[in-house]
């Protein structure tokens, strides 16, 4: 059986519900601080910085595969910097563990291009350069990556990572990351409303639509042991874009759509974030390719938000 920790965060909500498609729902289980009222599965209140309630969910439905996805993301992370290393860290400490001492076969552990610091190639952002990580998050990121290697090398334990570009889905509403901008963008532009932009009209980040993040980690995760090279974390990506390019992509299909920037604190974050990624070694190692790029995943998301707000009108 697999365990989903974070199952209720942007990606947690789209993954469980892959690994239900793919395990069966009664293989699958999702936990989180809270339950979301409509879930639909199997679904335990868990607060993943106790170790006992930890152990108890693990030894109770005799988990053997746990996808870690609890984290403070890098701008609300950068609120109560040492909070955000608590709760990163002692999650991981506690899942690591966990899998350690009770046989869990393998483990996924996000980590993001929040790693990079300024002293990095902006652009085609190398697998292994300097790590420099400018927040708390991103600081968690590159430990959590560290402990995931040791737990490798010292007990064998089978945990697997990807660095995630800025995730975009529309399955959730903008949360706590600096690259949520675009994700919120959509949801103005659907609802017919102007765009505040937290980030300057130039700001390139890689970017990766949700449905290929999804399909990257559980082809990571199939993946036979002996093709992962690397046992930090692979880097990822989809593509990478400016505020004023996914901006000029949604006009087309919502011509009266505006736009205003209005940078703030989050502008540092995103400059101290590569431009683009090189996932050379994804590619080469498990073949990941991605499917998704700024136009075809436009198309997805304005229709999918046309259709949840068209919804919300009718509920
Ligand atoms: C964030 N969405 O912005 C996350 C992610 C690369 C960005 O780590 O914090």
């Amino acid at each position: 059986r697999i365990l989903i920790t974070g199952a209720g965060g942007q990606l947690g909500t789209v993954l469980t519900v892959e690994l239900q498609k793919k395990y069966g729902a009664d293989n699958v289980i999702a936990s989180d601080l809270k339950l979301n009222p409509d879930f639909m599965g199997h679904f335990e209140v868990l607060d993943a910085t106790d170790f006992e309630a930890l152990k108890s969910v693990v030894l109770k439905y005799k988990i053997t595969q746990i996808f870690h996805l609890v984290a403070i993301l890098s701008a609300n992370g950068e609120k109560f910097p040492l909070n955000t290393w608590d709760i990163n860290m002692k999650s991981l400490f506690n899942v690591l563990e966990v899998s350690r001492l009770h046989g869990i076969n393998k483990v996924f552990y996000p980590s993001s291009i929040a790693v990079f610091g300024e002293d990095v190639e902006k652009d085609n952002t190398p697998q292994n350069p300097n790590l420099t990580p400018s927040t708390v998050y991103g600081m968690s990121k590159v430990a959590g990556e560290n402990w995931a290697n040791y737990y490798h090398k010292r007990y064998g334990l089978d945990v697997r990572s990807l660095r995630y570009p800025g995730v975009i889905g529309y399955q959730s509403m903008p949360g706590g990351g600096t690259t949520d901008y675009a994700v919120d963008i959509y949801h103005k532009a659907v609802k017919n409303e102007s765009f505040e932009c937290f980030l300057e009209a130039s700001t390139h980040l890689p970017m990766i639509f949700i449905d290929d993040a999804i399909r990257a980690t559980i082809e990571l995760m199939d993946a036979p042991a002996e093709e992962i090279s690397v046992r930090t974390s692979y880097n990822l990506s989809g593509m990478s874009f400016a505020p004023q390019e996914v901006f000029g992509v949604i006009k087309k299909t919502i011509p009266n759509f505006e736009i205003t920037y209005k940078p703030d604190f989050r502008q540092g974050i995103a400059d101290s974030w590569p431009n683009s990624i090189d996932d050379t070694q994804a590619k080469k190692d498990w073949g990941w390719q991605p499917k998704y790029n700024l136009e075809n995943m436009t198309e997805v998301m304005i229709e999918k938000l046309r259709i949840y707000y068209n919804n919300k009108l009718i509920a």
